[in-house]
């Protein structure tokens, strides 16, 4: 999935992973710190959903996931829960005294089953569920119960926040707090969470949402904590996404209520649950007066799903042209920022996965050295220092930032064309150069040159700014990086 330009970044983290197994042989816990940390080295990457109590932490998975596998729950509270790839769904409750047992798992009604046992909420210190879902395949989700803090464990963070304010902020203040956190970019996307409820839950509290997320965007305090900031309705990106033909068909029969009956049924869930029958409207379809088409159990459960704004939306949508369940669904998807997010995940996340995976083993070094000074470690404090340096695949994200969030601001064209060809709209050598198929080792070629001479122009522009000039290296160096490969090995 990721196509690294330098490609030796990899290589250099895994070098010094293993001259520090060397200088720390006989320390059995050291040995054991990086033994864990090689082997979570070719592991898929990590993510961790975080954020403060009642979020939508768990709906945001279940968004992502696209099932209903989160919470899990022991003695009524959640438990830390990683899902990843399988074929078959299974589950392994790992025991804080280090025991771990298999427990049976399945489907129930639309959600999972897991069945814990004996095992009590505090024995426990995590769940790892194997599920079959695609977008588990290049990550692992971790769904983290309220009272964790942002963990070691997790390569890249999908931080909730319901306001842009330093108590949510503090765990990703509190994530930087050492030289190479600081110096190595971060995989962290910022969630302005339950979106839906910015606007007292107006039908356009979505677009309202949006609109704050991109000034955050531009924001350079938080540029620095994070690559993007998005608004997400999780609940009504998670209905939306899994939405059912009866479902479909519930809403577009209240969408057939005259407007103005159904926006007085729809200001309270009270109003919605309660109301038996529909009051006459000034345009009342003859036939509709006095029977609510949907019965109070159905209702019920399309607020569950949906929430009193997702069927707000919904039936908005219906009204305005979505005439069959996919297209609402779509639309759903997209309006409620899931969409968004998912992209984001696939291009700042598992797209650059190499560069985060070796972040977190250089931040295990960074800990070893910091906990176990001794003077033959001495060589790897060096090395960690040049390996941050000269890394162009962290030169790269700390760009894409700077350029997308605007601190570094470039004319439109040329923004998005840095963006580009440093990889911020995907790794892959011809999504670099915008070349269509058939992309050819020549098309590719002619079209790396060409990028190369026009940004080696910006680099010595000296009307650009020493920032701009500064962005314009790196794609050069992403250009010359390209044309190697592209020498070594034709794609
Ligand atoms: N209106 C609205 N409600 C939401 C949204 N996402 C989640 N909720 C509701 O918020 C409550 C908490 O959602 P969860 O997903 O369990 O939140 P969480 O962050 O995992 O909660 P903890 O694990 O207890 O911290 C539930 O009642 C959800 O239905 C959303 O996008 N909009
Ligand atoms: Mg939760």
């Amino acid at each position: 999935m990721t196509e690294p330009v330098s490609g030796g970044l990899a290589a250099a983290v895994w070098d010094m992973l293993t001259s520090a197994l060397e200088a720390y042989q006989d320390s059995p816990t050291a040995a054991e710190w990086l033994g864990y940390h090689m082997k979570r080295f070719s592991e898929p990457l990590r993510i961790a959903v975080t954020g403060p109590a009642g979020t939508g932490k768990s709906t945001v998975v279940n968004a992502v996931v696209g099932e209903r596998v989160a919470p899990i729950e022991a003695s009524g509270r959640q438990v830390l829960t990683w899902y990843s790839e399988a074929d078959e769904p299974q589950a392994t409750v790992y025991g804080q005294d280090d025991s771990e047992q298999e427990v049976p798992v399945r489907h129930r009604g639309g959600r999972i089953g897991i069945d814990l046992g004996r095992w009590q909420h505090h024995e426990i210190s995590r769940v790892a569920v194997q599920w079959p879902a695609d977008r588990l395949r290049y990550a692992t989700l971790i769904d983290t119960p309220a009272d964790e803090a942002v963990s070691d464990e997790a390569d890249a963070v999908i931080h909730l926040v319901r306001n842009v304010d330093d108590a949510g902020l503090a765990p990703l203040y509190a994530a930087m707090d050492s030289p190479v956190a600081r110096s190595a970019p971060i995989g962290t996307l910022l969630v302005l969470s339950r979106a839906d409820e910015i606007g007292a839950g107006r039908v356009d509290a979505l677009s309202s949402a949006r609109l704050i997320a991109r000034r955050y965007d531009r924001n350079a305090r938080l540029g620095g904590l994070c690559q993007q900031v998005i608004a997400v309705a999780g609940l009504v990106g998670y209905a939306g996404r899994t939405l059912t033909g009866s479902e479909y068909r519930q809403l577009r029969e209240l969408a057939a209520i005259d407007r103005y009956t159904l926006d007085e049924l729809l200001l309270s869930t009270d109003r919605f649950l309660r109301a038996e029958t529909v009051p006459a409207g000034p345009d009342a379809e003859p036939g509709r007066t006095g029977t609510l088409p949907v019965g109070p159990e159905k209702r019920r459960a399309l607020l569950d799903r949906f929430g009193l704004f997702g069927v707000r939306l919904a039936t908005a949508l219906i009204r305005g042209g979505c005439d069959t369940a996919e297209k609402l669904s779509a639309e759903l998807v997209r309006r409620s920022g899931l969409a968004d997010l998912c992209d984001a995940i696939d291009r700042d996340l598992t797209g650059r996965a190499e560069a985060l995976k070796a972040r977190s083993a250089l931040l295990a070094v960074e800990r070893l050295l910091a906990t176990q000074p001794r003077a033959q470690a001495r060589g790897l404090a060096a090395d960690l220092e040049r390996v941050l340096a000269s890394a162009h695949d962290f030169r790269e994200l700390r760009m894409v930032t700077a350029v997308r969030t605007g601190r570094t601001p470039f004319p439109p064209d040329l923004a998005a064309e840095a963006l580009r060809l440093l990889g911020g709209e995907g790794t892959g050598i011809a999504q670099r150069l915008a070349v269509d198929r058939p992309a050819t080792e020549a098309r590719l070629r002619a079209a790396a040159i060409e990028s190369l001479a026009r940004w080696q122009d910006h680099a010595t522009n000296p009307i650009l700014g020493r920032d701009q000039r500064r962005v314009a290296a790196a794609v050069v160096r992403s250009c010359e990086g390209m044309i190697a490969r592209l020498t070594q090995a034709p794609d």
